[in-house]
């Protein structure tokens, strides 16, 4: 397919993707690259200690051990880099996009990634603030109280000035979750796909279902057989909600940008916030 020349554009999940967006809207703007855009829109969500589910402040595991998920994929060639349960880094996509570009692997995980990250210069810092240590302190003492369900992970799919794709995600995972456990955020073609040729997508919510469907390869492909990105997002949450009924208990959030700019969301439960950035405006949607 010939590049367009349609301008630049992004979406990213839920309110905090607003902050995210805007910043990748920048980038854009000054000619910067896909891949600078989702990275830097990424990066200030993991820096802000009041999103709790990603980065620095995010949700501990169960052992009150903040384990952090983060992948990035390059439109242009295909590349991708990842990272799964890293401790102590506070910018786990730009480790991720280390990985895919400094690295001969796709993926790397807990000890290797953090490793890795040092051997790159990142720098070890504490992710646990007073206040989520506060909060874990809480659900250790009553633990039958069930873990919160709260979302704001980040996932972003920009389009730069040249017509290149490439998105990214960025979480803490589950509240409380077991140690060493992985979500659909850094699995390639689950938490995030994209192709120059067609789109991109990235995926929020209950991992456990999403990557069983390699959901946002999934959008991607329905926009590849000619479907607009909301169509895309719908017919996948279809998809899943057709095999498996009890999803519509959970939140499965899907958003997805097309080559033309044009953006589009769907989700298992009405009320789903996410962000887009096009043509200088910004604006939070619900889908
Ligand atoms: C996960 N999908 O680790 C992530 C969580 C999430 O908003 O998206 N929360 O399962």
């Amino acid at each position: 397919m010939a590049k367009s020349r349609v301008g630049p554009g992004a979406i990213a999940t839920w309110k905090t993707g607003l902050v995210a967006v805007r910043a990748a809207g920048q980038v854009l703007i000054a000619g910067g690259s896909a891949l600078d855009a989702v990275e830097k829109g990424i990066n200030l969500v993991e820096l802000d200690p009041d999103v709790r589910s990603v980065g620095y402040g995010g949700w501990p595991n169960a052992e009150g051990i903040v384990e952090l998920d983060a992948a990035i994929m390059d439109g242009r060639t295909h590349d991708a880099g990842s990272v799964a349960a890293l401790r102590r880094i506070r910018r786990p996509i730009s480790v991720a996009r280390r990985v895919m570009e400094a690295s001969q692997h796709a993926m790397l995980v807990a000890d290797g990634a953090l490793a890795f990250a040092l051997s790159h210069g990142f720098s070890a810092k504490d992710l646990l603030t007073q206040e989520s240590m506060a909060k874990w302190r809480e659900w250790q003492r009553d633990e039958q109280a069930g873990s919160p369900t709260p979302h704001d992970t980040i996932g972003l799919v920009a389009l730069d000035g040249e017509g290149d794709i490439a998105c990214g995600c960025s979480t803490s995972g589950r509240p409380y979750k077991s140690p060493g456990r992985v979500g659909d955020s850094p699995l390639i073609g689950s938490g995030l796909y994209v192709d120059n040729d067609v789109g991109g997508a990235a995926a929020t919510g209950l991992g456990e279902e999403i990557l069983k469907f390699c959901a946002s390869f999934l959008v991607v492909e329905q926009m590849r057989n000619g479907h607009s990105p909301t169509d895309a997002c719908r017919r996948t949450i279809e998809r899943i909600l057709r095999k498996k009924p009890q999803t519509r208990e959970v939140t499965i959030g899907l958003v997805a940008l097309n080559g033309c700019g044009e953006s589009g969301a769907a989700c298992t439960r009405s009320g789903f916030e996410y962000a887009v950035w096009g043509r200088h405006r910004c604006e939070l949607r619900v889908a």
